[in-house]
């Protein structure tokens, strides 16, 4: 019988991974960090015990935190990602010729050099492209002190337990607020709503007070178990969700990516959120 790995990270909901072997295992005090090959989902990487990413599914994740906003703003050039250590993020965002500047603020610098030399097909090159910084420091506090302006913000976190719990603050959030340019977006992984309701609930209570359009997406993300995975939106600008489809269209059309998940029909789409999920705001 071969070896297989379980997430507990609901207490009533368990998932089990097929492992072919382990490969790496890291811990620097922060995080317990886990590599292992898996038969269906490929290379997984958990952070004490929950999945962050696997190869055969970050795609989905990726695309729809960076592609969404940077297609409904249509200008973006600065950008910083908080958490998203694993590169696979700033991969994504840098496929846009556009993108002049792309700040990574992450707390745990052995994730950065874990996957750099354990997961490279995650960042593909991106700690390497020269529109990339990458800074080690707490989000809440780098966030606190820049005085730089964002036209996009992308909180790739962990989920609220952990080194991760900071990023779902007001005081947090407030400090996006300021660090946003005036059309400027915020998006973050808000947890799996049927399990995670009140992450839900939290976050749009936290941000109401800070941004004059706070708002929810989805994407099914299948090792992030549950139905759909809340991706939290927050602008001082009405404009960019409100977009029309054949704006969304027109500005892929002019300047496409490669992607595997987003279209600008998926762009519109994720924005009709189930009854239950609005229900929670
Ligand atoms: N971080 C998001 C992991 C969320 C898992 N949570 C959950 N299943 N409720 C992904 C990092 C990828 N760059």
């Amino acid at each position: 019988t071969g070896q297989w790995f379980r997430e507990e990270l609901y207490p009533h909901w368990r998932q089990s991974f097929a492992v072919t072997r382990e490969l790496y295992r890291a811990d620097d005090g922060l995080q317990d960090i886990v590599l292992f090959e898996t038969p269906g989902f490929g290379r997984v990487l958990t952070l004490d015990g929950v999945i962050q990413v696997t190869t055969g599914d970050e795609f989905i994740y990726h695309e729809m935190l960076a592609h969404v906003p940077i297609y409904a703003h249509g200008a973006v050039k600065t950008t910083c990602v908080v958490g998203g250590g694993d590169g696979g993020m700033l991969r994504e965002i840098l496929k846009h010729q556009a993108i002049q500047q792309a700040v990574l603020v992450e707390i745990d610098a052995a994730v950065v050099e874990f996957c750099r030399t354990h997961m490279p097909s995650v960042s593909d090159g991106a700690f390497d492209d020269p529109r990339t910084e990458i800074v080690i420091a707490d989000g809440l506090r780098y966030m606190a002190e820049t005085e730089r302006k964002f036209d996009l913000i992308v909180i790739d976190s962990t989920d609220p337990i952990g080194p991760g719990g900071v990023l779902f603050t007001e005081a947090f959030y407030k400090d996006c607020a300021r660090c946003l340019t005036p059309d400027g977006i915020v998006v973050n992984q808000n947890g799996v709503p049927f399990l995670q309701g009140e992450e839900v609930t939290d976050t749009w209570r936290r941000r109401r007070p800070h941004f004059a359009d706070v708002s929810f997406y989805t994407a099914a993300v299948p090792t992030y178990v549950g139905g759909l995975m809340a991706l939290g939106w927050a602008s001082h600008s009405l404009r960019p969700r409100h977009e029309s489809s054949d704006t969304i269209a027109a500005r892929f059309q002019a300047a496409p990516v490669a992607t595997r998940y987003y279209t600008p029909d998926i762009h519109k789409a994720s924005f009709a959120l189930p009854k239950y999920v609005q229900d929670l705001i």
